[in-house]
């Protein structure tokens, strides 16, 4: 059997990462590509390079030929732009439409099969606009933030209560901005919630809001650190466990922005929610209830999310 082939559209600072993962995991064959002359080559060289001392057996390229990445199983999109200290996510919202158009029509026309995961911001919008543009089915497009907004507070928490990470599972749902609400009675160390642990000593309801806060805070605290960039390691990791999930039929419970509609009181956006993934794409959506305050919370994200897909209707007529 062919291995499966991994098409990285965008090969910057995710998508570089992306390929080297995919490799070391043998995950299948790589296309890099981007529109940076040199860039995908480059990296696809370099990586195979690191093949005979990591050991794996999987083939790179790097192009600017969308007819390259034909028969795609999996095609994960990073082309665009990051943001810079200062800037919101939103703020790329119009040159990273232009770049989801481009993208967008090169996976209608060579893979239309594939399963296709956005990372681009502003994720939400940006991810709702990709699958307008390809017209590939819902179900085989999201975008990957929860996994990444989970593992960034289940570091936190494992961090406070002197725990491994491993013990440590982590609910966060909502856009990917200021707004995603991380659910802390979905959230435990070993089946453990951690409201309970708070009445239990381990930690203070403080504490536990600041976490809270330093998790929504997550990508912008790294961007201020990183001053050229946004963060790339935790967020390509996040996205090759999707893809895992998909091309190895695992039916992870994972929280993905998926299409949502009829679950959780939407109409056809996509918003970060609990999802199975497996060959099938994304396969479920658990539409779980919320509190009241949970529930308020998720309608300030989807608000938000959907202040910004009107946005790009005012763009681009063709997503009117
Ligand atoms: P960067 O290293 O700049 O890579 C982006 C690449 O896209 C560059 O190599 C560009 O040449 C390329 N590109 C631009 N336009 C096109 C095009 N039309 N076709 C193909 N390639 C193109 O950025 P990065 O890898 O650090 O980040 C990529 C995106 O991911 C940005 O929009 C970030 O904001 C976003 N991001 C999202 C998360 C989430 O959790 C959702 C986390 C971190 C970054």
């Amino acid at each position: 059997m062919a291995r499966p082939k991994i098409a990285l559209i965008g090969a910057g600072q995710i998508g570089g990462t992306l390929a080297h993962l995919a490799a070391m995991k043998e995950l299948g064959d790589v296309v890099l590509f981007d529109i940076s002359e040199g860039t995908p080559e480059g990296k696809a060289l370099d990586i195979a390079e690191s093949g005979p001392s990591e050991g794996f057996d999987a083939r790179l390229k790097g192009t600017s030929d969308y007819a390259d990445i034909a028969g795609a199983d999996v095609c994960i999109v990073t082309a665009g732009v990051p943001r810079k200290p200062g800037m919101s996510r939103d703020d790329l919202l119009g040159i990273n439409l232009k770049v989801m158009k481009a993208v967008g029509e090169g996976i209608r026309e060579n893979a239309p099969d594939a399963f296709v995961i956005c990372i681009t911001n502003p994720l939400d919008a940006m991810v709702w606009a990709l699958q307008k543009f390809s017209g590939l089915p819902t179900e085989k497009v999201c975008g990957m933030a929860g996994v990444l907004d989970s593992a960034r507070f289940r570091h936190f928490l494992s961090l406070e209560f002197d725990v491994s990470m491993k013990d440590v599972t982590a609910f966060v749902l909502g856009g990917h901005g200021d707004t995603m609400v991380p659910l802390t009675r979905y959230s435990t160390v070993a089946g453990i919630p951690l409201p309970d642990l708070v009445k239990m000593g381990w930690t203070s309801q403080e504490k536990l809001d600041a976490i809270v806060q330093r998790t929504r805070d997550g990508g912008a605290e790294i961007v201020g650190l990183l001053k050229t960039g946004s963060a790339f390691y935790a967020p390509a990791t996040s996205a090759i466990e999707m893809a895992e999930s998909y091309l190895k039929d695992q039916k992870r419970l994972l929280p993905c922005a998926a299409y949502c509609d009829g679950v959780f009181g939407l109409d056809g956006f996509y918003v970060g929610v609990p999802t199975v993934i497996g060959a099938g794409g994304v396969e479920r959506i658990v539409d779980i209830k919320l509190t009241k305050d949970e529930q308020a919370m998720f309608d300030n994200s989807v608000a938000a999310v959907k202040g910004l897909v009107e946005a790009c209707k005012g763009i681009d007529d063709s997503l009117a």
